[in-house]
């Protein structure tokens, strides 16, 4: 078996969330990186304290989408091997299996994956739990409604964080649903999910401007 890796929970602060993207976005400006990145900021707080309040630990596993660089880093991962990662064109996927992080540039595509993690964990009575991370829109997608379904009525040790920054690409969450609170707002299903709302002082993605290569 390997080893379980620490997490940086209590080693990492704001600024290092917050000067992690910033250098990332440096280095996306000068061309190198050939693929899409998704820089994030306004919501290390939130993340940060998610982290701690849940006593995210080793044994407990990380699912997130394109934006999961923040989350990376405090699962444990080393700020140098996310950095690698992103330069190599893995920004939108970052996947650390010995760190137990999963991530997909698919809407919902991990829901599946992280509910059967889940599922296992329970049923095999081993320690860790599912953690799993989404944007506002995703949150309304029928996956994502089957999954936390399926959490809640099996008693899954699984939670789902929605970070709500109020859009999906540079398209108004709310008014697409015609609702101004996400559905699960005051249903059983609210047990399951931590919300919060920041917002993104990037773009959604890359930098707002067009990269050269
Ligand atoms: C199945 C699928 N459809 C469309 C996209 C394109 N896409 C990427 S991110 C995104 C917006 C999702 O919005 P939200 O969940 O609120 O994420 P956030 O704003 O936090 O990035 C879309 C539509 C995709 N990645 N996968």
């Amino acid at each position: 078996m390997m080893p379980e890796k620490s997490t940086s929970v209590g080693t990492i602060n704001k600024e290092d969330l917050a000067n992690f993207e910033k250098e990332i976005a440096g280095i996306f400006a000068t061309g190198v990186i050939r693929a899409p990145v998704h820089l994030r900021a306004g919501r290390e707080e939130a993340l940060i304290r998610i982290f701690q309040e849940n006593s995210i630990g080793p044994e407990d596993y990380v699912f997130g989408h394109w934006d999961s660089h923040e989350l990376a880093l405090l699962k444990g991962v080393p700020r140098e091997e996310v950095k690698q990662a992103i330069v190599d064109g893995k920004s939108i996927s970052l996947c650390f299996p010995e760190y137990k992080v999963f991530c997909t540039g698919i809407v919902g595509s991990l829901m599946g994956t992280a509910v059967g993690a889940a599922w296992a964990l329970k049923n095999q009575g081993k320690k860790g739990r599912a953690f799993i991370f989404c944007g506002d829109m995703t949150a309304e997608t029928g996956i994502f409604h089957e999954a936390v379904k399926y959490a809640v009525n099996f008693d899954l040790p699984a939670t789902f964080i929605v970070g709500d920054n109020g859009l999906s690409v540079m398209t108004n969450t709310r008014e697409v649903w015609g609702c101004p609170e996400p559905w699960f707002k005051g249903t059983k299903y609210d047990k399951k999910i931590i919300y919060f709302k920041y917002t993104n002082t990037y773009p959604h993605s890359g930098l707002g401007w067009k990269i050269k290569f």
